[in-house]
């Protein structure tokens, strides 16, 4: 049986990815939210990985942190879940990799927050990170065949949608391209499910909700 931790699915972007990676693995799993910065968060989520982050995800009696880690072990589970061709399967990896390590800028300027809806304009390099995102994806989308970044959904699109998201709250301008793309995301049975849950929630992270305001 496979556990998943998550956070709260408001703001918990790094937990949206491999969430929407099993349901499209069709792995079954259960889940466990962890909620973020409360008195004993931190505590509780060394219990699970010295990583002390969420997502992790609980194989038997292992346990995988990060979510990249726990999409690759998915995908050795299911391997359609990165795209079939050599090249685009490395261009998939390195994108995810990026989306990890880059675009601080936008991270910070525009947190995820699911339930957000803001018109007021984001300082510059949070608005230039965001258009480096666009031309990203547009590199890709104008290369494959299909709604998605590779042609059929995969790994990379997973980490693509928390990104998506930014641009719906924050009313962030975009091409009509990447715009497509946005709402292909935003229509997903699975980015679906996550949103309700995420507007059901009743929790606040005052420092995220701040942002921008
Ligand atoms: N690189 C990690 C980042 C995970 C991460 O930063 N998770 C945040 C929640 S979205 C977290 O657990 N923050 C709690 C903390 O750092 O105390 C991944 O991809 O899983």
């Amino acid at each position: 049986m496979l556990k998943l931790y998550i956070g709260n699915q408001n703001y918990s972007s790094w937990s949206m990815r491999p969430w929407l990676v099993l349901k499209k693995a069709e792995l079954p799993f259960e889940q466990e939210l962890i909620r973020l910065y409360m008195p004993r968060t931190k505590e509780k989520l060394l219990q699970l990985s010295s990583a002390g982050t969420v997502p992790v995800l609980q194989v038997a009696e292992d346990m995988i942190p990060d979510s990249l880690a726990i999409s690759e072990w998915a995908a050795k589970c299911v391997p359609n879940l990165w795209p079939k061709d050599p090249a685009d399967r490395k261009a998939a990896r390195a994108f995810c990799q990026q989306m990890q390590d880059d675009f601080a800028e936008l991270r910070n300027a525009a947190p995820m927050n699911l339930r957000r809806r803001t018109s007021n304009p984001l300082p510059k390099a949070g608005l230039h990170a965001a258009q480096r995102m666009q031309n990203r994806w547009q590199e890709f989308l104008s290369e494959h065949d299909g709604a998605f970044l590779f042609g059929d959904w995969s790994i990379a699109d997973a980490f693509a949608t928390p990104y998506a998201t930014r641009f719906v709250s924050y009313d962030i301008p975009r091409d009509p391209r990447a715009d497509t793309y946005i709402s292909e995301l935003m229509a997903d049975e699975h980015f679906l499910e996550w949103e309700m849950a995420a507007l059901a929630e009743e929790w606040v992270i005052e420092p995220a909700e701040a942002v921008g305001r």
